[in-house]
């Protein structure tokens, strides 16, 4: 093979290299000396600032570097100053050997391919997938008529854009019966069933165009809560289209067990990330565009943005009190910095100033702080969560604000005082001291304990069971956005990198162990000790609602002049019937039961040219719909390899001609 034409445009990487640490050399001294900017846009605030062109050119800096070298171009560079190895963890301790469980669950969300990952930690091993928002023949998900109505009650889409997944808890912490997880792209909070491993409920929440942030209520999930980040006008039936000044971002409060949406509180700017206290009163969201602005020059021009506190009793008293404007069937309370319901002593929504453009906001263990990162700001913001209720000064409940370095986005915690923050554009996880952070002085790198180099761009980083009341510690992942030399090159779309950094208790340095390639494009995980799951392997039929169909019962039965419904059953190596007929343009309705009680014995059902094919799980019941179209002989075959006997398992649909 010849190399490609633009060869002559290929620049030495070193050059790229130097250039790029240039850049960001001058960013680094404008942060260090902030000087005007000519535009007047500039990122100046108290000991600390960054000119926000030069922050775009450094963004750009980090993109064009391409594969020649990694991020260590700034800050310690390598990742353990002391240089040691750490004590504990290393790449054996990852490995989990043949026939051996790993120890936790964790559950990745997958982003725009709209479904979730299993992955067992620590071995960084896939162990299966859970489509969600989107369609999956392997399972037969958007196929069978279970799943392809509730999809339809949802919006009817294809896709969906999954961001945080969520686990449900009982005292604080997890009960391993639900996970909860956001679309962003179509505005809906979907519910997996942790008993069977399968979505179980999707809600499209009314006048909610995107959800980003979303979590579930600690310490009961009474809640589970979806911050709406693209403002838009409430209803968006076509008035005000044009007038973005009365475009509106809501926060969504969903119940989990009905899934239906209970409030909403409007406000002002928009929402982001969120995540609630320990103790059941406060979700707190960040927001980036408080400007509210349609494009980014607008969104990034103030200095501050604000964290909002929501103060979930004071908005139910409002509920009860008729206090709201009921639109779509959903009670929106008005939290919007105005409101009458923010006048008094007790605000529904508290505003909290924050630099600059913030991202995540995760709560700590003991629930004292809500950890808030800058983005455009080099910092992490410590809101003092106790002191919410009964402070009017916004900058009291600012309890420290480190400087961690350029880009944070995420932050994690081993329960032994460390938080761990990912910058984004230093491509670095760095770990911090959470007291040290109070007692310095803001912008203050003291609490800095040392920084571990990722490849590359992290944004998550997740330690185990960081989002309960008594974090394991041990290992951490850094979901890093790109990979660009880590792997083998498979073309252009190039898969994450999800990095396994061990940190044993907090006290030994950081140690990166290992890198998983995820496909497009998984934003954040959480993970429960494999103790608290208890997955069943065989269904339960009193578990559904679907007739379970006996050897006996397997047959035809015309339920209309042009409607058939089948019934048959599935085992090792046959189906219930060797042939059926049908007529032409008949909806057919066929219903399988595997008869199997036996774990891990699968059947499938493709039928060939209609678009079929679905899995039946031991005890499980699974029908589909279609229309048999056309006359002729279709071969229905088993598409699970469940025997010796897998390829003679099959049937015949005949199709006999409409007459005329
Ligand atoms: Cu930071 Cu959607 Cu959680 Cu992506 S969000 S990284
Ligand atoms: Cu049943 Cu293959």
């Amino acid at each position: 093979m010849s190399q490609h034409s633009n060869e002559s445009e290929i620049r030495d990487p070193n050059d790229v290299i130097d250039e790029y640490e240039q850049t960001l050399d001058e960013v680094l001294a404008e942060v260090d000396a902030p000087e005007p900017d000519d535009d007047g846009v500039s990122l100046d605030l108290p000991g600390l600032s960054l000119n926000r062109r030069d922050f775009m050119k450094a963004g750009a800096a980090v993109g064009a570097m391409g594969a020649a070298a990694g991020c260590s171009g700034l800050s310690n560079g390598s990742g353990s100053p002391g240089g040691s190895q750490s004590d504990g963890g290393s790449a054996a301790d990852h490995l989990v050997a043949p026939g051996e469980h790993d120890e936790y669950y964790g559950f990745w969300s997958g982003g725009h391919s709209g479904e979730l990952r299993i992955v067992g930690i620590p071995s960084m091993r896939e162990l299966t997938r859970i489509p969600v928002f989107n369609t999956d023949c392997a399972s037969g998900y958007g196929y069978t008529d279970r799943s392809t109505e509730m999809l339809e009650d949802a919006g009817d889409y294809t896709w969906g854009d999954n961001h945080h997944p969520n686990l449900s808890e009982t005292d604080g912490d997890y009960d391993g019966e639900y996970l909860f997880v956001n679309d962003k792209a179509n505005g809906r909070i979907a519910r997996v069933n942790l008993t069977y491993f399968e979505t179980d409920a999707i809600t499209d929440v009314p006048n909610m165009q995107a959800i980003h942030g979303c979590t579930v209520l600690s310490p009961d999930t009474k809640y589970v809560l979806g911050n709406g980040e693209f403002r838009a006008p409430l209803p968006n039936d076509g008035t005000d289209a044009a007038n973005p000044d009365e475009y509106t971002s809501l926060l969504v409060a969903v119940d989990p067990e009905s899934m239906q949406a209970q409030w909403q509180v409007k406000v002002d700017g928009n929402l982001d990330i969120n995540d609630t206290g320990k103790e059941g009163r406060w979700v707190i969201a960040s927001c980036y565009n408080s400007e509210e602005a349609t494009a980014i020059q607008g969104m990034t021009k103030d200095d501050r943005d604000n964290v909002k506190a929501f103060d979930v009793p004071a908005i139910e008293q409002a509920v009860e009190n008729g206090n709201y404007e009921e639109v779509n069937g959903v009670p929106v309370v008005d939290g919007t910095q105005e409101s009458p319901l923010n006048q008094g002593d007790r605000p529904i929504v508290k505003y909290v100033p924050t630099p600059k453009s913030p991202h995540c906001v995760e709560v700590g263990p003991n629930g004292d702080y809500a950890f808030i990162a800058g983005k455009l700001s080099p910092t992490v913001t410590m809101l003092d969560i106790n002191k919410l209720a009964d402070s009017s000064d916004p900058e009291e409940v600012v309890a420290g604000r480190p400087r961690v370095g350029l880009g944070p986005l995420h932050t994690t915690f081993d329960g032994n005082g460390h938080a761990y923050t990912s910058l984004f554009i230093d491509s670095q996880v760095a770990k911090w001291d959470i007291q040290q952070a109070v007692e310095a002085e803001t912008g203050s790198e003291d609490p800095i304990i040392e920084k571990q180099d990722v490849h590359y761009n992290p944004g998550h980083i997740q330690a185990l069971e960081a989002m309960t009341t008594d974090p394991d510690g041990e290992w951490l992942v850094c979901l890093n956005k790109l990979s660009k030399d880590r792997f083998l090159p498979v073309g252009p779309i190039m898969p994450d990198n999800d990095q396994l950094i061990h940190i044993g208790d907090g006290e030994s340095s950081m140690e990166l162990v290992a890198d998983h390639p995820a496909y497009p494009e998984p934003h954040d995980c959480v993970f429960a000790h494999r103790d608290k799951i208890d997955a069943k392997k065989v269904y339960d039929p009193a578990d559904y609602e679907e007739t379970y169909i006996e050897e006996a019962d397997s047959g035809v039965e015309r339920t209309g002049e042009n409607s058939v419904e089948v019934k048959m059953t599935t085992k090792r190596s046959e189906f219930g019937l060797p042939d059926f007929t049908v007529q032409q343009g008949d909806e057919v309705t066929l219903k399988t039961t595997n008869i199997e009680s036996v774990q891990d014995i699968i059947h499938g059902v493709a039928i060939p040219e209609h678009d079929i094919n679905y899995a039946v799980a031991p005890q499980d019941t699974q029908h589909v719909t279609f229309t048999a179209d056309d006359p002729g002989v279709y071969w229905i075959y088993c598409t699970y390899f469940c025997s010796a006997l897998h390829l003679e398992m099959r049937s015949r649909m005949i199709v006999e001609p409409a007459e005329d």
